[in-house]
């Protein structure tokens, strides 16, 4: 366990002093092993959160990705007490779950973005799986976030599989209202998302209408790979940046550091103006 009791999660998400960054592992796309590298790197880059997910991933990876990550923050954790380097460098993050279903929780990460896909045309990620999950959650006494989570064009794998009526981008009018809903209903976080891989990610100008619109914590994501793409998010006022793609091609760990760490450098800084 990452967290140390005494701190909140919810205190931890919403007390940065710039925007953040988080890294999205899809258990599905490399070993529990190699995931744990990659945190491990992301970590030493400047990452603040690690999330776990996909759009078709099942229970036993999930499990199996978050244990070995887990394992490898603490001996991490317990290495760096050892050698005196505690201070200067982070080796432990929340893993927060990024789930797809109600069948794919485990009780080993920190918490669950507990999320409802608002846009969603049936009911399924809206409230069904939710609801489906709520046993599991309390036999196992997971820390639960509420999440609104929102997939504008061109939403990509998640889109399709999820059946969402994809949030038209210039659709000032209805961009609002979808917000305000994520406000009204006091949701923690509101998740913009655009899918993963989507060109072009969500624009400076959507993520300025919902920080304007809406109070709580600001997550975006989908296709951002450059610092000039993140640079937009930081500027619209995003609260926590989410990158899941960059992280899967490389061709070695140090080149994925130097690649992430000047992503998160310009996430850091401080908007524009
Ligand atoms: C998470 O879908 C994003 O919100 C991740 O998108 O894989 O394009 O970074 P990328």
């Amino acid at each position: 366990m990452i967290l140390d009791d005494e701190i909140n999660l919810l205190d931890y998400l919403s007390n940065g002093k710039s925007t953040r960054h988080a890294t999205l592992i899809d258990p599905e796309k490399q070993s529990p092993e190699e995931a744990s590298m990659i945190c491990q790197t992301a970590i030493e880059a400047g990452t603040d959160l690690i999330l776990i997910g996909g759009s078709t991933t099942d229970k036993s990876s999930v499990d199996r990705t978050v244990e070995v990550i887990q394992e490898t923050m603490e001996l991490q954790h317990w290495a760096s007490t050892q050698n005196g380097i505690f201070d200067e460098q982070k080796t432990t993050v929340p893993v927060l779950l990024f789930p797809n279903a109600s069948s794919t929780l485990t009780n080993k990460s920190d918490g669950i973005l507990f999320m409802s896909l608002l846009n969603g045309k049936s009911p399924k990620y809206i409230v069904e799986e939710q609801r489906k999950a709520t046993e599991f959650i309390k036999n196992y006494n997971i820390t639960t976030i509420s999440t609104a989570y929102l997939i504008f064009e061109p939403g990509m794998k998640v889109g399709n599989v999820s059946n969402a009526d994809l949030i038209n981008t210039e659709d000032t009018d209805n961009i609002k209202s979808w917000i305000r809903l994520a406000e009204y209903f006091k949701f923690s976080i509101l998740y913009l998302e655009a899918g993963s891989g989507a060109f072009p990610p969500l624009n400076e100008k959507i993520i300025k209408i919902a920080k304007n619109e809406y109070n709580g914590i600001l997550f975006v994501g989908g296709g951002i790979r450059t610092p000039e793409q993140a640079r937009e998010a930081v500027n619209g006022g995003a609260n926590w940046i989410v990158t899941g793609n960059l992280i899967e091609s490389f061709e070695n760990y140090n080149l994925l550091k130097t690649k992430l760490k000047i992503l998160i450098d310009n996430i850091k800084k401080p908007p524009d103006g």
